[in-house]
């Protein structure tokens, strides 16, 4: 509970940047911190660690940076979230800010430890995603928003570890992208490792699957979009990029 709490003063003392991150996951009643960006050294070699390392709030400004898919640095953890297939895992922010824009869950296989995968080689697959809920893109009501939870309360973004896919050790990366700014898209993505249990016997196949980067470009209208324009800010439906999700 103390780093937990620790996660929470530090982020806390930085809020005014106006960014932010995943800085917590649960499974059930368990919480496990994440690592703080402003926090102490200790955290890169802390037993503990679950989440990749992450040194700053702010965004990812290239759909081709290198950093995109477990942000900068990227430093793998230390030892994994243990999780069974059909579990959730809810990923838990603080004062989110941002309003427009898709969130998508992703996991990829470490073919072995992932204290020694490269996440930039990853073949990604979706978990779920939550784009705009109703209304238009420039008024209606996005996941984002309805998501930001203010007044000290926690952000909370639940997502179900398909009941089939296969056990091992996995990544999992949320991923907020932020489209308030026209044709300036914002990536905010964070990485988990994850022991999965179970039974299951499958696994997503190629049409599943993505790198990151490389899923995204600023010749998709989705990414290198103007939500203020005319022709953008009374549509109704906003496809997020990207392969399907795979469910199972
Ligand atoms: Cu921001």
């Amino acid at each position: 509970m103390w780093q937990y709490l620790a996660s929470v003063v530090g982020y806390l003392a930085h809020q005014v940047s106006a960014h932010g991150g995943c800085v917590n996951y649960t499974v059930g009643d368990t919480w496990y911190p994440g690592y703080d960006p402003y926090g102490p050294a200790y955290q890169d070699t802390a037993p503990w660690m679950v989440q990749r390392k992450w040194i700053t709030n702010n965004p990812i400004f290239e759909a081709d940076n290198i950093s995109l898919s477990c942000n900068f640095p990227g430093n793998p953890a230390q030892t994994s979230i243990p999780i069974n297939a059909g579990d959730n895992i809810t990923a838990v922010y603080y004062n989110w800010v941002h309003t427009v824009g898709p969130m998508v869950a992703w996991m990829a296989d470490c073919r072995g430890d992932c204290r020694t995968f490269d996440s930039s080689k990853g073949d990604w697959f979706k978990i779920g995603e939550k784009g705009l809920l109703y209304g238009t893109i420039l008024e209606g009501m996005w996941f984002q928003h309805e998501f930001g939870v203010w007044g000290g309360a926690p952000s909370l973004w639940t997502e179900n570890i398909p009941k089939d896919l296969e056990p091992g050790n996995y990544l999992i990366r949320h991923e907020i992208i932020s489209l308030h700014s026209a044709n300036k898209p914002q990536w905010y993505p964070e990485c988990a490792h994850l022991e999965v249990k179970g039974s299951g016997t499958k696994f997503p196949g190629k049409e599943f699957m993505a790198k990151i980067p490389g899923v995204y470009s600023m010749n998709q209208p989705e990414i290198n979009i103007d939500i203020y324009s005319l022709e953008v800010a009374n549509k109704t439906t906003y496809k997020v990029p990207g392969p399907p999700v795979w469910s199972g």
